[in-house]
């Protein structure tokens, strides 16, 4: 079946699904668009306007969750844990996920530092929350799942943060963590969905956002001395 992933190469939620179909080893092809300037069918075939879109011949497909959704299901070995209760739960915790993947944004736009500030420890609260859910090397223990995928790129996002402003994920507080991280990372689907020059290109958003975060990036350092220069 002919699957076409249509991307904007800095979308995060575009980068679950291509992690997805990497590992899967399914055969796809990526149409990135131009979100400040999109095209007329993008626009008549998104119902919300927004990537990713996933084509499966003439059907359309949105909603970053549903897609993997999709893919996990139409494409073995299914990732999504059978048990009902735990799947259920996987899916309550993906939301959680999206949430803090759009806290993440949030934290490149804030303008004020009492605004950033506030961001950040609702993430961190949010953090604390996954901590006591982490079971193992991955979300549910040893084995990878559709879990798993939703989060790294919010871990990939925050990787890029914490290089402006180191002050998210640190080892005392998030141990399990950060050990799920560094496994997520291993992954060499993980790998393949992440070209090397991602972290220049999300630094130059960071910039151009000019958010309270992007003052870290020019040596306008705060008071309290946290950040450290990039440019
Ligand atoms: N809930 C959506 C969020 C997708 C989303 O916000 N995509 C952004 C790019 S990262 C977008 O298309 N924005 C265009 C717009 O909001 O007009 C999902 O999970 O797929």
């Amino acid at each position: 079946m002919a699957l076409k992933l249509i991307s904007f190469n800095l979308c995060p939620f575009v980068k679950k699904a291509e992690i997805l179909l990497e590992l899967k080893g399914v055969d796809y092809e990526v149409e990135s668009i131009d979100l400040k300037n999109p095209p007329e069918w993008f626009m008549q075939i998104s119902p919300l306007k927004k990537v990713p879109l996933l084509l499966v011949e003439e059907h359309v497909i949105f909603e970053s969750s549903v897609i993997c959704e999709y893919i996990d299901e139409a494409y073995p070995e299914q990732l999504h844990p059978d048990n009902l209760i735990l799947r259920a739960k996987n899916r309550s915790w993906i939301e959680f996920g999206n949430a803090c993947l759009w806290d993440s944004f949030y934290l490149t736009v804030k303008e004020t530092e009492e605004d950033f500030n506030e961001v950040m420890n609702s993430l961190l609260i949010k953090f604390d929350q996954i901590e006591r859910e982490v079971q193992g090397a991955y979300f549910n223990g040893s084995d990878c799942s559709l879990v798993d995928i939703n989060f790294a790129p919010l871990f990939q996002n925050l990787n890029t943060i914490n290089e402006v402003h180191p002050a998210i994920l640190f080892d005392k507080r998030y141990p399990k963590i950060l050990n799920w991280k560094k496994h997520l990372f291993e992954l060499d689907a993980v790998k393949a969905a992440y070209s090397p020059d991602l972290k220049a290109r999300q630094l130059e958003q960071i910039s151009k956002r000019q958010g309270y975060l992007s003052r870290f990036l020019k040596n306008e350092k705060p008071a309290d001395g946290a950040g450290k220069t990039i440019y």
